[in-house]
């Protein structure tokens, strides 16, 4: 390393990891399936300063308190909230066998907790850049999202799969990430919105989050159950004859869902790479059906806000991320998402809802230092 980078790093690093929204290919990553994610602008920033080795601060513009602890402090599930994440990442990295350089970790974001655009992966992952950065740890990127993954799994205690986290890492700017949640290969499909004249909006329904942690986990469950009945590793394995031989009429539905979520994301792709933006709309609302009735995930705020969106002329809507509250997806005409966003807030105010934040989601790059 050269003196003047040596000095620089000594003044510490700043490295951003942004949100994001998933097109297509919900709770497929768990059963080695496909995703098509793609990042958002909006990003968590974290500065990393050195600070004696085996000790580490954080402080976050969203919280009163810093979180402060030592590596005999790092136990899983402590502490809780958003000082988990930074711990996990530090605990993550020595279960790994690196060695973590002490930081003093000053972090903000303009990204919405609780809204299902991964706010908590981009928190790791930006942590993640900015101690691997000065600490030279030699872990490339491409290795981040599975450490990331363990982050939630392992120390914060949520069983993930590793979409959101590769999503956050590795994203190019006007394109999605097309994944294959079993090999981890990934492509770069264009997502070129403005040149098509649409728009995809993003509605955060700021709906609770209810319920999220323990029907996602059992989601998850039943999908392994049912892959262990049909006798194969993971659900990516069968097609819709296979629905059939289960016994459970829940089993049949969730697996339906998991089956043809796959085949949407392969033809979404297709689509994308042939130029049809457009053509996806009818593929984005049967996903949300899919969700809504088979895999049992929307509250009425999604579905509300989908239908409305369908209403007012959008192409496709859907419910994006775990579901149980969080955002709707609207692929719109350009010239139309304003009367789309307006019609989606009136329906919530029909229905007695908080009113949504609507704001168009522009495809941007994954985790980036920025100094
Ligand atoms: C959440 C999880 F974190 C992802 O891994 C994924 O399963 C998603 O829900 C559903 O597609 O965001």
């Amino acid at each position: 390393m050269s003196a003047i980078l040596s000095v620089a790093r000594d003044r510490g690093v700043v490295w951003a990891a942004p949100g994001r929204v998933n097109l297509i290919g919900e709770h497929t990553d768990y059963n080695d399936g496909y995703v098509l994610p793609f990042a958002i602008p909006q990003r968590c920033v974290v500065t990393a300063t050195p600070l004696p080795q085996g000790r580490w601060i954080a402080t976050s513009d969203s919280a009163t308190d810093p979180v402060s602890f030592d590596a005999t402090d790092l136990t899983p599930g402590e502490p809780a909230g958003w000082g988990a994440y930074v711990a996990g990442v530090v605990w993550a990295l020595r279960e790994a066998g690196y060695d973590v350089p002490g930081a003093r970790l000053t972090i903000s974001s303009d990204l919405p907790v609780g809204a299902g655009l991964s706010s908590s992966a981009a928190l790791a992952c930006a942590v993640l850049g900015a101690l691997v950065d000065l600490g030279q740890i030699p872990l490339a990127p491409a290795h981040w999202p599975r450490l990331a993954q363990q982050v939630e799994n392992a120390y914060v205690g949520m069983p993930c799969g590793i979409m959101d986290q590769s999503a956050v890492t590795l994203c190019r700017e006007g394109h999605a990430l097309f994944l294959d949640c079993r090999t981890l290969a990934s492509s770069h499909v264009p997502l070129d919105l403005a040149g098509a004249g649409l728009t995809l909006l993003v509605v955060d329904t700021r709906a609770p989050h209810r319920l999220v942690s323990g029907e996602y986990a059992a989601r998850r469950a039943t999908c392994a159950a049912a892959a262990a009945e049909l006798g194969v590793s993971a659900l990516r394995d069968v097609g819709l004859a296979a629905v059939d031989r289960l016994g459970s009429e829940v089993m049949r539905r969730r697996v339906r869902h998991v089956v043809t979520e796959n085949e949407r994301v392969l033809e979404c792709v297709r689509l994308l790479r042939a130029g049809g933006a457009a053509g996806i709309g009818p593929l984005l609302t049967a996903s949300h059906e899919s969700l809504r009735d088979d895999y049992e995930v929307t509250v009425p705020e999604l579905d509300v806000a989908v239908a409305a969106a369908l209403a007012a002329g959008a192409y496709g809507a859907r419910m994006t991320g775990g579901g149980f509250g969080g955002c709707v997806l609207a692929l719109v005409d350009t010239d139309r998402a304003d009367e789309v966003g307006a019609a989606v807030t009136d329906a919530f105010a029909t229905h007695g809802f908080a009113a949504p934040h609507v704001f168009p989601a522009t495809p941007a790059r994954g985790a980036t230092r920025l100094g």
